[in-house]
């Protein structure tokens, strides 16, 4: 059998990257071909993506492709959220946002101000996240004049779309994402859209994962990438990473581990009822129809800005050194609630969690193993009463946790979770949203079947460890302690 290749990229909100993906109808396999760091920066007072940047850097990643094998497809996943705005011409009007300005939680108040909470839950069936699309929305209309010039908006992915074929739709799970999106009735909320001020307009044709979008132009179309098609993945990173995780029992937990830590059970259909709208659980859209009901927990971005903030002080650690270090304290020492608001924003995070530590009563971490020990622990906690929360909701507990992504080989976190949760903790594969963005790809390319193909050949491709929980009471009084803390901070959002 013929050699398959594609190309994903994968675009995370700390570095993206260009993957050459080859599946020999046994294996399917991913080569990391560029990667190249990213950040954030302020351009007119809202903190913007270099859009530039990244264009550069993907054009030389998919140019680094080499032509010795010819890429059938390529495909562009990211993170969730964040979109960009075309004017009628198609030429984009600006860098797009990035959703961890504070103008988003001021627009966030305005939205519950204007229609309130249970309207935006139940239009949508997204959780009421300052993150989300629609407050970046509701603050271009109210603060700027951004929307004024805009034909289209697209999802982030679905910009790159542009860019490599001139298409101007997005796809279905990166639309999911924007809490302007009907999960129930399949279609975007128009009326809540309206009622906010955004001009209904801009939204666009949603597709479904798996769409061709057309040839590759430009350039590009005649390098590595000449006869190339512009296939849609499932353009939300976190919706690749589950299309990609080898789930070993029905109803298992995935925790897609990177920047964020995406928590939740793979379901049939949307769940918006009273309790999920309680739980602030949100519905997010996957491949062949599957709903995500999942939360957003806090992720490595704590340790990341952790490591940031040493190294403006001239302490450089290394990830794994930070590990290291953290595995040497004991455990449940201090316990913060990962979720906090003073956590999202960019910062000196160690300040931070002592700061926290020390109005919550708990030790304050002197030492960077210390602080990174809190956080692990942390995390783990707030895994086990998302899990908690989640099968209070479905009324079926999960009998497994996958952890994929950049987490998937923190041996620590690994362990916390087995400890806090009491269940197997299967980790990998590091690289699942690669794989998801390039494994859909071959489904439209009729090389793989389904999802339940894609969950076999990755089983079998992938190094997966096991972590075997070992179920201690002192767990227990933690996450009661970090329910409480939370109930705390939700009252002082
Ligand atoms: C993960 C992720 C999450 C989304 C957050 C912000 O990378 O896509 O799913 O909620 O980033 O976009």
């Amino acid at each position: 059998r013929a050699v398959r290749t594609v190309a994903a990229v994968d675009l995370g909100a700390e570095s993206g990257r260009v993957v050459r993906a080859t599946f020999d109808g046994e294996r399917l396999d991913a080569a990391e071909v560029s990667r190249f760091a990213h950040l954030p920066r302020p351009v007119d007072g809202i903190l913007r993506w270099d859009l530039a940047g990244l264009t550069r850097d993907i054009t030389a990643g998919l140019g680094a492709l080499g032509t010795d094998a010819p890429v059938a497809s390529v495909g562009v996943d990211s993170w969730g959220v964040d979109y960009g705005l075309l004017r009628a011409d198609g030429t984009l009007l600006d860098a797009p946002t990035c959703y961890r300005d504070p103008r988003q939680l001021v627009a966030l108040d305005e939205a519950l101000a204007t229609v309130g909470r249970d309207r935006l839950y139940r239009a949508t069936g997204t959780q009421i996240n300052e993150i989300n699309t629609v407050f970046a929305l509701l603050s271009d209309a109210r603060t700027t004049r951004r929307l004024d010039d805009a034909a289209t908006l697209l999802m982030l992915p679905d910009v790159f779309h542009h860019l490599l074929s001139g298409s101007r739709v997005t796809e279905f799970t990166a639309a999911s994402t924007s809490g302007l999106y009907d999960m129930v009735g399949r279609r975007w909320a128009v009326e809540l859209a309206e009622e906010l001020g955004i001009p209904a307009r801009v939204l666009p044709e949603v597709v479904p994962a798996g769409t061709d979008l057309g040839p590759v132009v430009g350039a590009l179309g005649e390098g590595p990438l000449a006869g190339a098609r512009v296939v849609a993945p499932a353009g939300h990173d976190t919706a690749s990473a589950v299309v990609a995780t080898p789930f070993t029992a029905p109803g298992a937990l995935f925790v897609s581990s990177g920047t964020w830590s995406l928590v939740g059970v793979e379901t049939p259909h949307a769940v918006v009822t009273p309790e999920s709208e309680a739980a602030n659980l949100t519905n997010e859209g996957g491949v062949a129809g599957t709903t995500r009901l999942l939360r957003n927990v806090m992720g490595l971005w704590l340790l990341q800005e952790c490591r940031r903030a040493w190294a403006r002080q001239g302490l450089q650690l290394s990830y794994a050194e930070l590990v290291e270090l953290a595995a040497q304290e004991p455990e449940l020492r201090s316990v913060v609630n990962p979720n906090a608001p003073e956590f999202l924003a960019p910062g000196d995070m160690p300040a931070r969690v002592q700061a926290y530590c020390e109005r919550t009563g708990s030790p304050v971490p002197q030492t960077p193993g210390a602080v990174a020990r809190c956080v692990v622990d942390s995390l783990a906690l707030s895994y086990r009463t998302t899990v908690e929360d989640i099968a209070a909701v479905t009324g079926t507990p999960p009998p497994a946790v996958h952890i994929t992504g950049g987490g998937a080989r923190n041996r620590l976190l690994a362990q916390a979770t087995a400890d806090a949760t009491g269940l197997p903790v299967h980790c990998g594969p590091v690289e699942a949203t690669a794989l998801g963005n390039a494994a859909v790809q071959l489904v439209a390319l009729g090389e793989l079947a389904d999802v339940a193909e894609v969950r076999a050949v990755v089983a079998r491709t992938a190094e997966i460890r096991t972590c075997s929980p070992r179920p201690q009471a002192r767990w227990e009084e933690a996450a009661a302690r970090l329910r409480q803390m939370t109930l705390d901070d939700d009252r002082r959002r």
